[in-house]
């Protein structure tokens, strides 16, 4: 190891190639967590609790307690060996725990046999965690000792290892406690929900293995625990839990080689959709890969060679396809392999071919042997299939038919539709108003050039309760496919839309939810690519106004109201309280929803989407009355309302 000569008096010599070892991670943080954000700030957790499951799946560890501790530091306990903390004869001096601290890509077993199939988002171990930290201790028990180590400012180590005393009663396992060093990440505040999310997916995914949860932190204290003997059938279950199963059995089959095995488990929900997850040494591989192409092939193949055999496909029939299949199928595919090629934009997509074949010839015999060993779900199955085929027959004709039917009438503008002059997308906005009322005072209060008027009359149709034969011959929703100009379903491409912008615009209230709910379901279901390229925006007007002389100001809530009052102490405790877009005058309108400067507008994400989208599949009917459930938006996030 390479040393400096001198150093400041404060340092001794183990500190320089500490920081020397780490110091590409603190330089380039982006490189090794991904980013400063969010997103990088909980993968030093996910690092660590990597490293412990890879204990567990080595057969070592049963039990990881993840807590974020009051002060906000996260604290990481396993049970499994703990890391060795023997002199390595290559590093006389140093413990093989303090090497596997402060060098990079030393998180590896030393030797190990087998695949190593642990990862953070690069599996790049943790050292990375301690060079991001602001403080990090060590606990090792192994030996019948209790040892520990400290870290400060990014890995900084305070002396060496030293044995505190016994392990409690001959326990061995690894803890690491941690405070993310603030001058590194933009936030250093954990969320909860993300850290749970995480975890219960590590749980499904490693069948057996306990990890519990703890907030500690002042006001939000919460208490999880994962265990689920039944891995990824669980999985399933938990996924079609809030849908209607087509049967009530969970379908499993594993297969495993010398170098890699594939677990699989199925289940079909009475929904229109399918929902494939699929982990590769358990790191979500949300592009997709070699896995899943593996197992759509032979999922296919297998269904139709089953429908023929059992006869419930006509010989004069034809085959069908992978999409009619796949309806309702909710399923989750996880392997595991050496040297895990990850690809694609988001480094979510499995790139290596041998596990295609692996897939693929444990589908095309252990999916086969499941449907003879279970005919009436597999009939059950079929018969779905078939009627989706039909639905995609129907869907065909009814897309021909608005194709020619716009071809006929011009433009094949939808006659609701106040169109924009401007032919440039770019600079285009098209506001999806509730009612015709709203419509006509949008109307007024417009920029003709650029901002185009929909309105649309009360409830669309809930996309996740409709094959797509009757989404398509449904009215409101054929003026918006029109209006947006782009196509639907398969056929959608978003280079082609009319408007960049897209935007909401419902009341406040619970219809206005509702329609909102709808509305993005559509779009995350039927234009997925207008939700993941942000073209989707839901209009925020506020609540309030009120008059600060002759100038109008508005404010969006109560708590933008309460902060408005204790900075205008002497303001008169007079506002208005706004009703809504119908009933807003022209200025009030062009002020809060239409005036680009002005206007509050939020963004939706894949993920706010996505949770309309699970709304409309738990709670709402086509057109169901009662409903409990609605989707609520602001200007921070959009989130399930109790009403
Ligand atoms: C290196 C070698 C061995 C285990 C570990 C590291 C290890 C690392 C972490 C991090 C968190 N928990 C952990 N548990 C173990 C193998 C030990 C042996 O061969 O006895």
């Amino acid at each position: 190891m390479p040393q400096k000569t001198k150093g400041p008096a404060s340092y001794d010599a183990s500190d320089i190639t500490v920081l020397e070892g780490l110091e590409p991670v603190r330089v380039r943080p982006g490189m090794y967590i991904g980013s400063t954000g969010p997103s990088g700030l909980h993968h030093l957790i996910w690092e660590v609790v990597d490293n412990a499951v890879d204990e567990a799946m080595a057969g070592f560890c049963t039990r990881i307690d993840v807590t974020i501790q009051a002060n906000g530091s996260v604290r990481v306990v396993d049970d499994g060996r703990g890391i060795p903390v023997d002199e390595l004869p290559a590093y006389p001096g140093q413990s093989a725990a303090e090497i596997v601290l402060t060098t990079l890509h030393a998180g590896g077993k030393f030797g190990g046999e087998g695949y190593k199939v642990s990862g953070g988002l690069h599996g790049v171990g943790v050292s990375v965690v301690n060079a991001l930290s602001k403080e990090l201790i060590l606990e090792i028990d192994r030996n019948g000792d209790h040892h520990v180590l400290t870290f400060k400012n990014g890995g900084k180590m305070q002396g060496k290892l030293k044995i505190t005393g016994p392990a409690p009663r001959g326990r061995t396992g690894t803890t690491v406690t941690f405070s993310p060093d603030p001058t590194i990440f933009d936030d250093v505040e954990f969320r909860a929900q993300t850290v749970l999310e995480r975890l219960q997916i590590k749980a499904f995914l490693n069948r057996g293995l306990e990890i519990r949860f703890v907030d500690e932190r002042e006001g939000r204290q919460a208490k999880e625990t994962f265990k689920y003997n039944g891995g990824i059938a669980d999985y399933v279950r938990h996924l079609n839990n809030s849908k209607e199963s087509l049967f009530r059995k969970v379908g499993a089959y594993e297969q495993a080689e010398e170098r890699q095995e594939v677990e699989v488990a199925f289940q079909w929900n009475t929904g229109y959709y399918e929902s494939i997850h699929s982990f590769a040494n358990g790191i979500s591989t949300i592009e997709g890969g070699m896995h899943e192409e593996g197992f759509r092939k032979a999922i296919t193949n297998v269904v139709n060679r089953y429908a023929r055999k059992r006869n419930l496909l006509k010989e004069k029939e034809e085959n069908l396809t992978g999409d009619d299949i796949r309806e309702g199928l909710t399923a989750v595919l996880s392997v595991r392999l050496a040297e895990p090629q990850f690809e694609g934009q988001t480094k979510g997509k499995l790139g290596n071919v041998s596990i295609r074949s692996l897939v693929e010839r444990a589908t095309n015999e252990k999916l086969a042997d499941w449907l003879e060993e279970n005919p009436k779900e597999g009939s059950q199955v079929v018969a779905k299939a078939v009627q989706a085929s039909r639905a995609r027959m129907a869907a065909h004709q009814a897309r021909d038919l608005t194709r020619r039917k716009s071809a006929l009438d011009g433009a094949g503008l939808p006659g609701k539709l106040v169109d924009c002059s401007s032919n440039e997308p770019r600079e285009c906005e098209l506001f999806i108003v509730e009612g015709n009322s709203a419509g006509g005072s949008a109307k007024d209060a417009r920029n003709p050039r650029i901002q185009a008027i929909l309105p649309i009359r009360g409830k669309i149709l809930n996309v996740e309760k409709a094959r797509s034969d009757k989404i398509l011959r449904n009215t409101e929703i054929q003026a918006l496919i029109s209006a947006i100009g782009a196509g639907v379903d398969a056929d959608f491409d978003v280079t082609k839309i009319r408007y960049d912008k897209i935007i909401l615009l419902a009341d406040a209230d619970v219809d206005g939810s509702h329609i909102r709910t709808l509305l993005l379901t559509f779009f995350f279901r039927q234009m997925t690519e207008l939700v993941n390229n942000g073209h989707v925006y839901v209009g925020q007007p506020p609540l309030y106004s009120t008059l600060v002389g002759k100038e109008k100001v508005y404010l969006r809530d109560d708590v933008e109201k309460a902060k408005f009052l204790s900075e205008h102490p002497d303001h008169k405790n007079d506002f208005q309280r706004l009703k809504g877009l119908g009933e807003m005058d022209f200025d009030e309108l062009r002020d809060t929803t239409m005036d680009p400067s002005k206007r509050a507008l939020l963004q939706i994400t894949v993920e706010q989407a996505a949770l309309a989208d699970e709304v409309c599949s738990i709670l709402m009917g086509d057109d169901v009355p009662q409903r409990r459930h609605f989707i609520q938006t602001n200007a921070k996030d959009v989130r399930f309302l109790d009403i």
